[in-house]
């Protein structure tokens, strides 16, 4: 069998659900300009900084001839929510974790299938665009609401990357884009975050209850249905995700109440969102956002 079949196969035994390949030519860069040019990264710093690098993927690992894109659906069934909610990603354990130790046995592999290759494994952990690098390897295409989404499991999917020093066969790229004439994302936004691929972060509840740091802006305060940490109202209302399949990875079945209604001291905090992304948000902030959801 051809060793990117092999690698193929692998990937889809440990749990991961797509792998495309693609090679590490320079990304056009104009919408992430034009994003940035217009302050839509609001406070994330790390956004601005490194643009030549995630417009460069070379620049991050000279040695690298193939990329290799993965995603895997995390997407843990219905969620009966209650007053308050915590988006479906972070009710399980944290992706990062879960996913750099599915690419470590992977790239564990490659290195028996090629001896002397060289590699890095990145999830959100490196200036990539990892949807656009995904729809390059053939993963999906990328929708109104800025999300990668591929037909088989929609948009519940987190991606990761492995950069590999060996050439290999890439995938065509995700050339279609099936839209179409839906705008449910757009509408339902509630914030008005969205513009078709166009995602303002200073009005995205997501943004602003994960990322933010400092006073909440009053945009929050009036318009947060519930929100506490992430939002999943733009994936919530998209077509394509109607058909999603529970996850098969027991590490992404929730794990936390997705609807809390306190959270009592510092240490009830880190004792029940340990290991969850809920922990980024940090405690002041997260008990503060409980207070301001009404209803
Ligand atoms: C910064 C960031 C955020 C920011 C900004 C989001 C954004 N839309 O840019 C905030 C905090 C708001 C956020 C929220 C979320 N995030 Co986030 N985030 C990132 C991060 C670190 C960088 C994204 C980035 O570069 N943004 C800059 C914009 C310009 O680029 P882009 O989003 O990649 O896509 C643009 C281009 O590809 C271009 N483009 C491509 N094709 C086309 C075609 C046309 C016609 C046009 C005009 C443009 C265009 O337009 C896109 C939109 O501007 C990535 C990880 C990574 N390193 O990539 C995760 C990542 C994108 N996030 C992820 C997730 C899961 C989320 C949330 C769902 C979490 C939640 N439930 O709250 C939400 C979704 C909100 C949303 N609709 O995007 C996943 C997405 C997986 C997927 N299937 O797409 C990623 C890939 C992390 C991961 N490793 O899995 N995130």
């Amino acid at each position: 069998m051809e060793k990117r079949e092999r690698i193929r196969n692998k990937a889809l035994e440990l749990g991961f659900s797509r792998i495309g390949f693609t090679i590490p030519e320079k990304i056009k860069g104009d919408f992430l300009l034009d994003w940035i040019s217009r302050g839509a990264e609001a406070g994330m710093a790390y956004m601005r900084r490194n643009i030549h690098l995630r417009l460069n993927p070379k620049e991050i690992f000279p040695p690298v001839k193939t990329i290799i894109s993965l995603a895997v659906n995390y997407y843990p069934g219905d969620v009966n929510y209650r007053r308050t909610k915590i988006s479906r990603y972070a009710l399980a354990r944290d992706y990062h974790r879960v996913m750099k130790k599915m690419m470590k046995k992977l790239f564990s592999f490659i290195k028996e299938e090629f001896a002397g290759v060289e590699g890095r494994f990145f999830v959100d952990s490196a200036p990539v665009l990892e949807r656009e690098i995904a729809r390059k390897a053939g993963l999906g295409w990328i929708g109104k609401n800025t999300m990668l989404i591929t037909r088989e499991y929609g948009s519940w999917v987190f991606l990761g990357e492995i950069f590999i020093s060996v050439e290999l066969p890439p995938d065509e790229p995700f050339r279609e884009n099936y839209c179409g004439t839906c705008n449910r994302c757009i509408e339902a936004c509630p914030t008005g975050a969205l513009k078709p691929y166009f995602l303002d972060a200073r009005l995205c509840l997501s943004y602003i209850t994960v990322e933010h740091k400092g006073e909440i802006p009053e945009i929050y305060r009036e318009k947060n249905r519930g929100w506490v940490f992430g939002c999943d109202i733009c994936q919530e209302v998209c077509p394509w995700n109607r058909k999603a399949r529970i996850t098969a990875l027991e590490d992404f079945l929730p794990r936390i109440d997705p609807s809390p209604e306190g959270v009592g001291s510092e240490g009830d905090f880190r004792r029940t969102y340990r290991g969850t992304p809920v922990m980024r948000a940090g405690f002041e902030k997260f008990k503060k956002l409980l207070t301001l959801v009404k209803g």
